[in-house]
Order: C-alpha cells, then structure tokens, then sequence
C-alpha cells in the first residue's frame, strides 16, 4: 500500500473483509510521510466497527484497532451507519471518541452532497484521506453478496454518488471496497454493482482538477 500511494495519485484496496482497511490506512500515512494525526478515514458503512481487538484484528473492529493506534476520533467520519445493526455502546464509543456520526437517516435526511461536504469539512486539518466502502451500507435487495447487510440500507444510487464525490478529492489518496463475498449472490447483480463503484471511483478521479 505505502509504495502504491507513494507513485499513485490513487489507490484502490479491495477486500476482502472490512480488516484491510487498517493496514490500507497506516501504509497511506507512510507513504506519504504523515503521523496519524494529520490522516483521515471516511466510512460508507452499516456499522461502527468498533467492536473490541481483545481476541485480535477482524472485520468488525478496524475503527477501533485505528482509534487505539492513535487515530484521533476527530479525524474519523462515519456515514450511514444502519439502525439495529450498531450497539448502543459502539455508537457512544464513536461520539466519545470524537467521530463525526452520520447515521443513515441522516444521510438521507440532508442528501448526499451535504453530506460529503460535512465530512469534508470535519477533515479539514487533514493532508490525506482514505475512504472505505463497506458494501454492506447498500440496501441488500441492491446488493445481496454482502453479509453485513441490512433491510433499509442505502440505496446503490446514493452509494454511487458520495463515492464519486468523494473520489473527485485530490487528498483522498486510498479507496477501498470490503465485504463483498461474491457466492452469496447467485445472480450477477452484487458484481454489476461492484463494477459500477470501480466506474464512479474512476469517474470522479477523472473530474479532479
Ligand atoms: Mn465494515
């Protein structure tokens, strides 16, 4: 990851599990020179991922392993996390931390441009950005090859859009897509939806100025 950023305006990380995204973000800050202080992480995500680490890394806990590396709360924004799939005690753990909240009513209450932009705005202070995109934030009637996923969730349009918006930022240096586990979906519409994201992302690095 630290030598793909290091000779790419851009770098695609795809999982996988959710666990990739930790490492994803500690080989963007070397590359780039940067304490964890001066990185930010995005989230497009049903859920926290602050489960704990004490019986190791995995895919529910790479927010938590982050904020414990020393990842300050205040460089961490979490969008669409999804109602009854979060613990109480994760979402008081994320507003403790300091990690600007972005609950899925909420995304679809402002929209999704204003959305990116308060996270942009959050991440201000930062010199690097990455963005995970835990594709089960997507309603799995959109994408049913994520198992993660939840009734209500998303819908792909949204996804689409923010990630565009979000790839057309040239700070955004890494994204990734997890929790895509391709035999849960007999059909090939988790893999279409999959192939549209890598088109928006491409799409949007395209629109950078
Ligand atoms: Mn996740």
């Amino acid at each position: 990851m630290a030598d793909s950023v290091a000779r790419h305006p851009s770098t695609l990380l795809i999982g996988g599990n959710n666990a990739v995204t930790r490492p994803g973000l500690h080989g963007m800050a070397a590359a780039v020179g940067l304490d964890l202080e001066a990185v930010g992480l995005i989230t497009l995500d049903a859920h926290f991922d602050m489960r704990s680490t004490a019986d190791g890394l995995a895919n529910g806990n790479p927010v938590r392993a982050l904020l414990e590396d020393g990842l300050p709360g205040r460089n961490i924004v979490q969008i669409g996390l999804a109602p009854f799939a979060n613990s109480r005690a994760m979402h008081d753990d994320a507003l403790a931390a300091g990690n600007l909240v972005v609950t899925l009513a909420e995304f679809e209450r402002i929209g999704v441009a204003a959305s990116v932009s308060r996270a942009l705005d959050r991440l201000s202070h930062c010199s690097a950005i990455m963005v995970d995109c835990d594709i089960d934030v997507i309603d799995p009637s959109q994408f049913p090859a994520a198992p993660g996923a939840r009734a209500g969730g998303m819908a792909a349009r949204d996804f689409f859009a923010a990630t565009r918006l979000l790839a057309a930022q040239p700070l955004v240096k890494v994204i990734d897509l997890t929790e895509w586990d391709p035999p849960l979906d007999p059909t090939d519409l988790s893999a279409l939806t999959a192939g549209r994201w890598l088109a928006e992302v491409v799409a949007g690095f395209d629109a950078r100025t």
